[in-house]
């Protein structure tokens, strides 16, 4: 039978916790039902306690939103290498799972990325109406990786025209431009305690010395079919972050960029709690992922467990920021309607959220977390809101849509 109301995204934002300048109450102004959100002052490899998930939920819903998205639930390096305390970590993960499960939090991000997680060179990078985007612009980040980090044997990872450029922009650059371009790739995460310096860095690269890309995918094989099966039995969906940008960086191996080493990872992992955060603005930087494609393909299969739509202007260069939500390189309107009618199909609501924002208006004056400031998000999710509403009443105009 007809199911006669819409199946609607459910709308986030997320939140950082009680020291984000962005508040519960703002976020439910901005229009979302719920938050995404992490215990981040638990190391990764470490369990999160019941009582801890349950008092951080009840603080959020007593601001009348709902928690039903964790991110992350980091994977530790140990897990990712297989070295150190990795069984432990990954049975604290279960556990994890299992204590997500008793608090009714049903949907787990987590990403394979090693050391570094997103990357860019500019966290400020003004845009002609003075708003503010996150950029990686190539010829910086590899003058980085040759100059600055001074990697071993980094120069045959690029083309001679690569390491010219690079080295014309480093021989350009203020000492000023170098420290912000090195603050930017090192910067940590919002929610963690401190940015990397080039030492943890080092480090990092070292640790990943002798795993190739079939290493690190095995690894995230092993480690989902000992954590998919709770997941499953407990009724988590899992939803692996793709890589961003989708590519190796400072020679590090990256495994989860395209729609085929998504495909592998179901094949490998049959699990219905094995899923994909379909994050259309990390796979937006390869100009050969098909967004709306994947969108059908892995939505309608039930495989999309968290949506985050953003958009990036790409050039051939190598060079991206990130754009409004509505514009940029990638057709969101052809996204958003492989997603609505997944929905339909599927029956299942996914949590959406406008992942990044510009800073913008007032927000300019504030100290606010790269990509996250609130009237950017705002902006993202209404326009969103408004995409998915007229393609759900004009796909399926005899279901009602509120
Ligand atoms: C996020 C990622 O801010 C962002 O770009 O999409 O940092 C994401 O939270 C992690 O990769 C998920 O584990
Ligand atoms: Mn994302």
């Amino acid at each position: 039978m007809e199911q006669s109301t819409t199946v609607r995204f459910e709308q986030t934002m997320r939140w950082y916790g009680p020291n984000d300048p962005v508040s519960l109450a703002d976020i439910r102004q901005a229009g979302a039902e719920g938050v995404v959100s992490a215990l981040h002052h638990i190391a990764p490899g470490e369990v999160w306690p019941l009582a801890e998930i349950e008092r951080y939920k009840a603080a959020i819903e007593a601001a009348g939103l709902t928690w039903h998205v964790v991110e992350s639930l980091p994977v530790s390096e140990e897990i990712k290498t297989r070295r150190g305390d990795y069984r432990r970590h990954i049975e604290n993960y279960k556990e994890s799972l299992r204590n997500l499960a008793a608090a009714r939090v049903p949907v787990v991000t987590y990403n394979f990325m090693p050391v570094l997680d997103w990357t860019r060179t500019n966290v400020a990078y003004e845009l002609p109406d003075g708003s503010r985007a996150l950029r990686f612009e190539r010829a910086a980040f590899v003058a980085f990786d040759l100059y600055v980090l001074r990697r071993e044997g980094a120069e045959q990872d690029y083309s001679r025209e690569e390491v010219q450029r690079a080295e014309e922009r480093y021989a350009r650059m203020t000492s000023e431009e170098v420290e912000t371009l090195t603050a930017s790739v090192l910067m940590g995460l919002p929610g963690a305690d401190e940015s990397f310096s080039l030492e943890n860095i080092r480090a990092g690269l070292e640790l990943y010395r002798d795993i190739t890309d079939a290493a690190l995918r095995e690894h995230l094989v092993l480690f989902l079919r000992e954590v998919a099966p709770v997941a499953d039995e407990v009724g988590v969906r899992l939803a692996i972050h793709p890589d961003d940008p989708p590519y190796r960086l400072l020679g590090l191996p990256r495994i989860m960029s395209c729609a085929e080493d998504f495909e592998r990872l179901v094949e490998a992992v049959p699990n219905r709690s094995n899923g994909l955060c379909f994050c259309t603005g990390s796979l937006s930087i390869r100009p050969d992922n098909d967004l709306p494609a994947m969108a059908e393909r892995f939505g309608g299969a039930g495989r999309i467990h968290f949506a985050h739509l953003r958009s990036t202007e790409r050039d051939a260069q190598g060079n991206f920021y990130e754009a409004n939500h509505l514009e940029g390189s990638i057709d969101m309107y052809a996204i958003m309607r492989a997603l609505v009618s997944a929905m339909q199909r599927t029956g299942l609501p996914i949590p959406l959220r406008p992942d990044h924002g510009h800073q913008m208006l007032d927000d300019l004056k504030k100290q606010t977390y790269p990509g996250y400031s609130a009237i950017g998000r705002l902006k993202g999710l209404a326009e969103l809101r408004g995409l998915e509403m007229g393609i759900a009443k004009t796909l399926f105009p005899t279901k009602t849509y509120f």
